[in-house]
């Protein structure tokens, strides 16, 4: 059986979905980072970073594997599985570079831009300003790829697409009303908008969004003293 220590977030359901997509069986073993559950001794011990998903592999030729870090899992899986990822030359490349764009640019800045947009106290217009142009600019250079290319690591779908895939389906869902230029469906990308249906149309990519909302319901919702030791703030703050 593989355990994927999981939250409702778009990081851990990269992983659902391509568990699912491989036929692998798993369980969720749901922790409660509103709750700071990630930073328990025992979970520290899987993740040092102390942040979700961890997957264990415990049926792993050779015993337990243990992997953090949401793209290195899905290169864990993909050459456990033989799929998802070409084996070798440019293609394999090329869906590499796309999967660590997304882990070093278009994740990140979602993160940044949903925190001043959804839980920074106070008003932070510069920072709003600066998150919600970088993401334009990462909408472009998503748009500018799939204009080239079905998929973004080029003819097939791969990892590229399953490390992407949930940022844009999380922030259509909670902020396509206030910021049209993130509708999963905008006319401003078009070529986003089809590589969109393409992959929800993927039987494998349907059924992992279904997992992903059943460990919505597994998981309790943040309160304002979560959010303050979550985000370091009030009461948390560091204060040299
Ligand atoms: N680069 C990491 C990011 C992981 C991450 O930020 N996880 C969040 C949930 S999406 C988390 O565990 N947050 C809890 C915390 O920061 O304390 C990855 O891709 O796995």
């Amino acid at each position: 059986m593989i355990d994927l220590y999981a939250s409702t977030t778009p990081n851990v359901m990269k992983i659902t979905l391509a568990l699912v997509e491989l036929g692998l069986e798993f369980r969720f073993l749901p922790v409660n980072v509103w709750k700071g559950e990630q930073f328990a001794d025992d979970f520290v011990r899987l993740n040092p970073n102390a942040k979700v998903p961890v997957l264990v592999d415990n049926d792993a030729a050779g015993g337990p594997v243990t992997v953090f870090e949401s793209v290195a899992i899905l290169i864990y899986l993909a050459e456990k599985s033989g799929k998802l990822l070409p084996k070798s030359g440019p293609a394999r490349y090329d869906a590499l570079q796309w999967a660590v764009w997304q882990a070093a640019n278009f994740g990140p800045a979602n993160g940044q831009f949903n925190h001043f947009e959804n839980y920074a106290p106070g008003e932070h217009a510069y920072s709003k300003s600066r998150y919600t142009t970088e993401l334009k600019r990462l909408y472009g250079v998503l748009e500018r790829r799939l204009a080239d290319a079905p998929f973004l690591g080029g003819a097939e779908f791969s990892i590229a697409d399953l490390a992407t895939f949930p940022w844009v389906w999380s922030a259509s869902n909670r902020l396509k009303d206030k910021y049209p230029f993130l509708d999963k469906a905008s006319a401003e990308h078009p070529h986003i908008a089809a590589w969109y249906r393409r992959c929800e149309a993927r039987p494998g990519v349907a059924r992992g969004i279904e997992r992903h909302l059943e460990l919505k319901s597994m998981l309790a919702t943040a309160d304002p003293d979560d959010l303050d030791r979550i985000f370091g703030r009030g009461q948390y703050a560091y204060r040299g």
